[in-house]
């Protein structure tokens, strides 16, 4: 594949700081050069252009640097469908997750899309329904214009059916939020999931609910999906989430189904928590899992 890297440096839609310094900390880990070793031609684009909270005044409102949030995203967005015209895989590296509806609504331009979320959280806040008002606790519910997201041209994404989206590790949800997944078509694999039936079938069947019925598929990896033992650089850290080995098999699901896929993303590395860049690094060998590569 023509891999194309679109660093994003934000993290306007996180309270704690560091998350802006992932895609350099993923890039140092040697991810282009694993790529290559994979048999990719991989293209840096460099990083988008994305405002700092030292320099930025919040726009105000229920939800935090929205406005600012939502011209990232466009930007995004634009250079994800740029890549895709040009026959190339996105792959977009975070930043904190209120990417995805730039990533995703890139994916959604070119055809219908299903969406497979990593994550330890639903990212199914709203404006309306956040209780800390942080945008990364929203792309879900932005993608699929719920609440205040119904008119914003920005963020919902006509091509993404709830029905055809699927969380999968998902350990951490505010109770509003849980009332709205409750209520929606969307799919939810909870770790309990994950316990009982392993996450391999888990993996699969969250992959064919994504794809049943669409073009194609975005793929979006939270590093908060692992356990924080396996990466503790991440902003918002939930304990009991999934190994590394169950992690590379949720990759190898991925990669099973990768002529499928439009767009991936990895988001929410922060190296000022990690230690000696081994969240960075784990992301670079997932991305390589996902991306095709095997042991023999
Ligand atoms: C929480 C945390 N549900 C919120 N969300 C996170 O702020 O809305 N998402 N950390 O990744
Ligand atoms: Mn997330
Ligand atoms: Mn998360
Ligand atoms: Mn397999």
């Amino acid at each position: 594949m023509n891999v194309r890297l679109i660093g994003v440096p934000m993290d306007l839609g996180a309270d704690r700081r560091g998350v802006d310094m992932g895609p350099s900390a993923i890039r140092y880990a040697g991810l282009a050069d694993e790529l290559a070793a994979v048999g990719h031609d991989v293209r840096d684009d460099g990083d988008l252009a994305v405002p700092t909270p030292e320099t930025t005044a919040d726009s105000g409102g229920g939800a935090k640097y929205l406005a600012e949030t939502a011209e990232v995203c466009r930007d995004l967005r634009a250079a994800v469908t740029d890549a895709l015209d040009d026959g190339a895989f996105p792959l977009v590296l975070g930043g904190d997750h209120s990417i995805a509806v730039g990533t995703a609504g890139g994916a959604a331009a070119t055809g219908s899309t299903g969406v497979v979320w990593f994550d330890a959280h639903g990212d199914f806040n709203t404006p309306e329904t956040t209780p800390s008002g942080n945008v990364h606790g929203m792309p879900v519910a932005a993608l699929l214009g719920r609440g205040e997201f119904a008119d914003a041209a920005w963020a919902r994404a006509s091509n993404i059916d709830p029905e055809n989206v699927a969380l999968v590790g998902i350990r951490s949800l505010d109770d509003a939020e849980r009332a709205a997944l409750a209520d929606s078509e969307v799919t939810v694999y909870t770790m309990s999931d994950i316990d009982e039936r392993g996450l391999t079938d888990v993996a699969d069947e969250a992959l064919a609910v994504a794809a049943d019925g669409t073009d194609g598929l975005h793929v979006s990896l939270d590093m908060d999906f692992l356990d924080p033992d396996e990466a503790p650089g991440v902003g918002t850290p939930v304990r009991g989430g999934v190994t590394y080995r169950e992690a590379h098999a949720a990759m190898e699901a991925v990669a099973d189904r990768i002529d499928d896929v439009r767009t991936m993303e990895v988001v929410e590395v922060n190296p000022i928590l990690d230690s000696h860049n081994r969240t960075a690094e784990l992301a670079v060998e997932l991305l390589a899992s996902a991306l095709g590569k095997r042991i023999l």
